[in-house]
């Protein structure tokens, strides 16, 4: 009798347990997955949890008026999930981690209104990529204090491109993009209107913030730099898109456009794509290339951008294809219905007008060097009572970058604010076919040089940098002033 009252109750303890471990797997599976499931994954027999790429919102226009556009941005600090249900502090853009995007028409003028609500953290709001005069283009002078506003307006004038924004307050620029202020901004104009591409936004033409960051063991992201990451900048093993870790995205069976944003504060990707599937890049860092160059590879330093068409009509419905960098998986891509529209990848993209190296009136030299808390350019640190070179209003110059070899060399892609140059030469040759166009960064390995040529139609004081967020932090930053 006692042995069976036993067996009951043991009965009765296996039912409670299986019941309560249903109810937390439900639980746990409501809180991880976002957003409605998509097509082609049911049949998914997987019972591990599926997050979608969250697409970033494009910010609504406050004024009715045509040829100006007003937009609010909030700099605010929340919480997110990004692994194992853990909530761990964020920073956004009028939400918990990262901006919306921010569309411009060429012609356009444009006034953001940015609060920062970070609470005791000063910062600015850098439109990078964007050729405006400095007392609107965000660097470390127009520091917005906590609680406090900044209304700053500037009118469009450059090619259709796919820009970004993000904080620049002086050494503190890496804590607050790490902890998620990045934004988009996409301008676009009459070329872009008219070329036959994927340009249905969130349907067959994508933005992906690739982004690299370290949760600790408790899951939390926390901004604190080890010996290495002083050295290299702050790496992380967990990859992002678009603040998503492994996320799946469905893409119409045929052409799709991709707005690559390196956005991690260090990391160089080298993205590539399931069986080596090649794509086309059509756009570098400031506008479209003039003509797509066919890739299998291609490298993106930390703030560079690449727009690039992957044609998934070879693939089935419910497919999937990887995107990779090195041998780390990003995001998967999975194959959907055809859309109605046909989309091409034309010959000719633009016309680029080349800047001839006849006519620019100044040559300066730029020499990456230091480590660690050392690092400079031309052996100075960033001081933001100093200007370190003058130019002229609406002159042309060449800049030669160089990143010497040497014990513990490493890579620095290099940065300039308020233009948009064109690379004459990379190592003494030609730039690669894809750096033939519009670029505001440009990526030095060890023992490289390259020669930029910009002409500057903007006055005002501007920075070049370092674009690993620490390196720049340390003071490997320079400022230039343009009267
Ligand atoms: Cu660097």
């Amino acid at each position: 009798m006692k042995r069976e009252m036993n067996l009951i109750i043991l009965i009765i303890i296996v039912l409670v347990l299986m019941v309560g471990a249903f109810y937390f797997y439900n639980d746990d599976k409501n809180k991880t997955s976002q957003d409605a499931p998509i097509r082609g994954l049911a049949k998914e027999n997987n019972s591990s949890t599926i997050t979608t790429l969250p697409i970033p919102e494009i910010l609504e226009d406050q004024n009715p008026d045509e040829k100006i556009a007003e937009y609010d941005l909030i700099a605010q600090k929340s919480t997110s999930v990004f692994v194992n249900d853990v909530e761990t502090e964020t920073y956004g853009y009028n939400g918990n981690y990262l901006g919306p995007v921010i569309k411009a028409k060429k012609g356009e003028e444009i006034t953001v209104n940015i609060k920062n609500a970070l609470g005791d953290e000063e910062t600015t709001v850098h439109w990078h990529g964007l050729e405006v005069p400095g007392d609107v283009d965000g660097g470390p002078h127009q520091v917005i204090q906590p609680n406090e506003s900044l209304q700053t307006t500037f009118t469009i004038n450059q090619p259709a491109a796919t820009l970004w924004y993000h904080p620049h307050p002086l050494h503190k620029t890496g804590k607050q993009v790490y902890k998620g202020l990045a934004g988009l901004l996409l301008i676009e104009d009459e070329v872009s209107d008219k070329l036959p591409i994927p340009k249905d936004y969130g349907r067959n033409d994508f933005p992906l913030v690739i982004q690299d960051r370290q949760l600790n063991q408790n899951g939390k992201l926390i901004y604190d730099l080890d010996m290495m990451d002083v050295m290299h900048g702050k790496h992380g093993d967990t990859p992002l898109v678009n603040g998503a870790n492994d996320a799946l995205l469905e893409v119409p069976k045929g052409k799709v456009r991709l707005r690559l944003l390196n956005g991690s504060n260090a990391r160089t990707n080298r993205l590539h794509l399931k069986d080596e599937l090649p794509f086309w890049q059509i756009g570098s860092d400031g506008g479209f290339l003039e003509k797509p160059v066919k890739l299998q590879e291609l490298v993106l330093g930390a703030s560079e951008r690449a727009e690039v068409i992957v044609d998934f009509s070879s693939y089935k419905e419910g497919e999937r294809i990887e995107l990779f960098d090195q041998n780390v998986r990003l995001m998967t891509f999975v194959v959907g219905e055809e859309l109605d529209k046909e989309t091409e990848i034309p010959e000719q993209l633009t016309t680029i007008k080349t800047i001839k190296p006849e006519e620019a009136t100044k040559s300066r030299e730029f020499v990456l060097q230091g480590m660690g808390h050392m690092v400079n350019i031309n052996g100075k640190q960033m001081d933001i009572h100093r200007i370190d070179e003058e130019v002229n209003l609406d002159e042309t110059e060449i800049w030669e970058v160089s990143n010497p070899n040497g014990r513990m060399a490493m890579e620095h892609p290099f940065h300039v604010h308020g233009v948009q140059f064109q690379i004459l030469e990379r190592n003494g040759e030609e730039p690669p076919e894809n750096e033939r166009g519009w670029k505001d960064t440009v990526l030095l390995m060890p023992g490289e040089n390259v020669k930029l040529i910009a002409t500057f139609k903007h006055k005002g004081t501007f920075m070049y940098h370092c674009h690993i967020l620490e390196h720049e932090d340390a003071g490997m930053m320079g400022q230039f002033q343009v009267d």
